[in-house]
C-alpha cells in the first residue's frame, strides 16, 4: 500500500480562506483512481485550517476562553475540507471514507502521544480508502495543538509499512534556496550525505505547522527508519500518477538510509 499526502497548498489557495481548488482536486482524484493503488490518504489544512489556527493561536494551546471558538471553527472547517476531498475521490470512483483525525489522536506537549488506528486498518483491509487530515487535536499539556498531516504520514508509515510514501505538493520538490530566488535548483535527492545542507536551506514558512521545513524534517525521520519518500508536483498533469506507480518522474526523493 501507499501513503499519500495531499498538500493543503495544492488543494486550496492559501491566500483566500476556505478556497477549494475543485479542478485540481478533480484531476488529482482521477490520477489516484487511474493508478489503481491501495492507499491511505492524508490531506493538510490549507486555507481551511491554517488561517484559523494562526488567528486563534491554537498551536500554543488554550490560554484564554475565546480560543475555544477557534477550536470549534477549525474543527468545522477541516471537516468541511475533508468532505470536499472525499467527494472528489468518490466522483472519480475511489471508495474513499473520511476519518476524523481529532477523534483518534491525542498529543502531549505538541507531540503525538496516541493514534488509534483500528478504524483506519479496518477500512483499508476491507478495500476502502481512508482519508485523514491535519487537525486540531486534544493535548494533555496545553489543551489543544495542531497535528500536522505530515506527522500523521510519518506515524501511518511506521504502522502500515507502505511500499511508498508520496507527498503531492504545488512545487516540484525541495529547492536548494527559496524557489522564488533566481538560480534556485531542485534537489533531486536528499540523502545521508546532503540532508543537513538541504534542511538548512529550507525555510520554516508561516503556516501553523512549519511548512516545507517541517515536512522535510518528518520525511528525514522516516528515512532514518528506512522509508524513502517522494515530493512531487501534482499541479503538473500525470506526475502524481507516475509517482504512485513508482515510475520515473521529476521530484525530490528523500532516500531511506543511515542518517547521522
Ligand atoms: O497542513 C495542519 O495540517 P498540515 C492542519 O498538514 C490545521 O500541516 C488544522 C492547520
Amino acid at each position: 500500500m501507499i501513503i499519500l499526502k495531499l498538500g493543503g497548498s495544492l488543494l486550496t489557495d492559501k491566500r483566500r480562506k476556505f478556497s477549494f481548488r475543485a479542478e485540481v482536486a478533480r484531476r488529482v482524484a482521477r490520477e489516484i483512481a487511474e493508478s489503481g493503488q491501495r492507499l491511505v490518504v492524508v490531506h493538510g489544512g490549507g486555507s481551511f485550517g491554517h488561517p484559523l489556527a494562526v488567528e486563534y493561536g491554537l498551536d500554543k494551546g488554550i490560554a484564554e476562553e475565546k480560543q475555544l471558538r477557534g477550536v470549534a471553527l477549525t474543527r468545522q472547517a477541516m471537516a468541511r475540507f475533508n468532505l470536499l476531498v472525499v467527494e472528489a475521490l468518490l466522483r472519480e470512483g475511489v471508495n474513499a471514507v473520511g476519518v476524523q483525525t481529532s477523534a483518534i489522536a491525542l498529543c502531549e506537549g505538541r507531540r503525538l502521544s496516541r493514534l488509534e488506528l483500528g478504524t483506519v486498518r479496518g477500512f483499508l483491509e476491507l478495500g476502502l480508502t481512508p482519508v485523514l487530515y491535519g487537525d486540531v487535536v486534544l493535548d494533555s499539556k496545553q489543551g489543544v495543538c495542531i497535528l500536522s498531516g505530515d506527522t500523521l504520514v510519518a506515524e501511518l508509515a511506521r504502522e502500515f509499512k507502505p511500499e511508498r510514501v508520496v507527498l503531492a505538493a504545488d512545487v516540484d520538490g525541495v529547492f536548494d534556496r527559496p524557489p522564488s530566488q533566481e538560480g534556485a535548483r531542485l534537489v533531486r535527492e536528499v540523502n545521508p550525505k546532503n540532508w543537513e545542507r538541504v534542511l538548512g536551506a529550507v525555510r520554516r514558512g508561516e503556516d501553523a505547522t512549519g511548512g516545507m521545513r517541517r515536512k522535510l524534517e518528518e520525511l528525514i525521520e522516516l528515512a532514518r527508519l528506512g522509508y524513502s519518500s517522494v515530493i512531487v508536483n501534482a499541479l503538473v498533469e500525470g506526475r502524481l500518477k507516475k509517482a504512485l506507480l513508482g515510475e520515473e518522474v521529476k521530484c525530490t526523493v528523500v532516500k531511506g538510509g543511515d542518517y547521522p
